[in-house]
């Protein structure tokens, strides 16, 4: 009967390792742990830019290169523990996005999927595919991914800083990232503004069930002034949830699911005074501060947080909200590809 080998001495190992190396091999058991852990275990770290400290970097930008020589005049927001990959969790990036009056910036399209949040300044514009719609604090607006886009802001306006969020890191994973520029640096306008919002966010929708930008909404602004009321009156009606406070889902109307197929976008509302239940879910989620102050404690770091700032907590760290005043907050993960692919989890408490 064989008999099982005596294991090598662990030089006789590291020689073997280094033997196999040459052939492009690895041993699995040296990083099973690592590869296979027992809970997610994670490079991203919870962050926090706060708005008024970081405002005159995104000004100076505005005197360092225009926006049409940058194409995207944008500081990327790096996750502290994921610097130089310009990701602020592992799936996704943010930025925050510069526009002065007269610029354009020009169209282009690319895989990549695109939302925006407004932060601050009125009146520039986001073109998608042929129709343009004035941006304003709070807006919450999606460029589906192949789709020709251009930002500009008209003369005698004022600066505009959006938020940007994209499922860079997803397309970089997949290795299926195409983009290409626009003949010219603006794209022609076919629609009136308002027309996507009249064809699919009026409870209505055309008669030919057509999905024009695929798995990704067809309404493509989503204005803060009815996100804002509809939290307002659900907050006169029922108690908080205890972990979000009042927590909605922006949604696709032609699927009922989320707004975008890779990102999941969400507002809350957190009366005055609200405490949260610790939160934990494995969608690293990226939160910008529409009103409001407070705290968000995120593993055992707290942040103080107020208007127009952004923090960032990582997969699986507890999240616990505190709010002083009444809050507000937009935020955006991976949810909706996590909850596609069946990955998603959360805990209470
Ligand atoms: O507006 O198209 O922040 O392509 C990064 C890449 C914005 C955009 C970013 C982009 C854009």
């Amino acid at each position: 009967m064989a008999s099982v080998p005596k294991p090598s001495s662990e030089a006789a190992r590291q020689a073997f390792y280094q033997r196999m190396d040459r052939d492009n091999l690895a041993p699995l058991w040296e990083v099973l742990h690592a590869l296979v852990p027992p809970q997610p275990h994670s490079p991203c770290k919870p962050g926090y830019w706060n708005y008024q400290a970081i405002r005159p970097y995104i000004m100076e930008s505005g005197l360092a290169i225009t926006a049409r020589e940058a194409v995207r005049r944008v500081l990327i927001l790096e996750n502290p523990g994921m610097r130089g990959q310009s990701c602020i969790t592992r799936s996704l990036y943010c930025g925050l996005q510069l526009i002065l009056p007269g610029e354009i910036a020009p169209s282009h399209r690319h895989t990549q999927s695109a939302l925006r949040f407004i932060v601050e300044g009125s009146g520039a514009y986001t073109a998608v595919n042929g129709e343009r719609t004035v941006m304003h604090p709070g807006d919450f607006i999606i460029t589906p991914a192949w789709t020709w886009h251009d930002h500009g802001n008209p003369e005698g306006g004022e600066p505009v800083v959006w938020m940007d969020g994209l499922d860079i890191p997803i397309l970089a994973l997949f290795d299926a990232q195409f983009a290409e520029n626009y003949p010219e640096e603006t794209q022609p306008v076919t629609a009136c503004e308002g027309t996507s919002r009249a064809r699919y966010g009026s409870n209505l929708a055309p008669l030919d069930p057509v999905a024009p930008f695929g798995k990704t909404s067809p309404i493509f602004s989503y204005p803060y002034g009815r996100s804002r009321e509809a939290l307002a009156a659900l907050a006169k009606n029922g108690d908080p949830d205890p972990c979000h406070g009042w927590k909605m889902q922006f949604t696709n109307p032609l699927s009922g699911g989320p707004a975008m197929p890779t990102i999941g976008a969400f507002i809350q509302l957190l009366p005055q005074g609200f405490r949260s239940m610790p939160y934990r879910s494995t969608d690293a989620t990226i939160y910008s501060v529409a009103e409001g102050a407070g705290n968000a404690r995120i593993g055992d770091e707290t942040f103080s947080f107020g208007p127009k700032d952004t923090f960032v907590a990582p997969s699986w760290l507890p999240l616990q909200l505190d709010a002083m005043e009444e809050c507000v907050l937009f935020s955006y993960s991976d949810r909706s590809a996590q909850q596609a692919l069946g990955l998603w989890r959360e805990r209470r408490g």
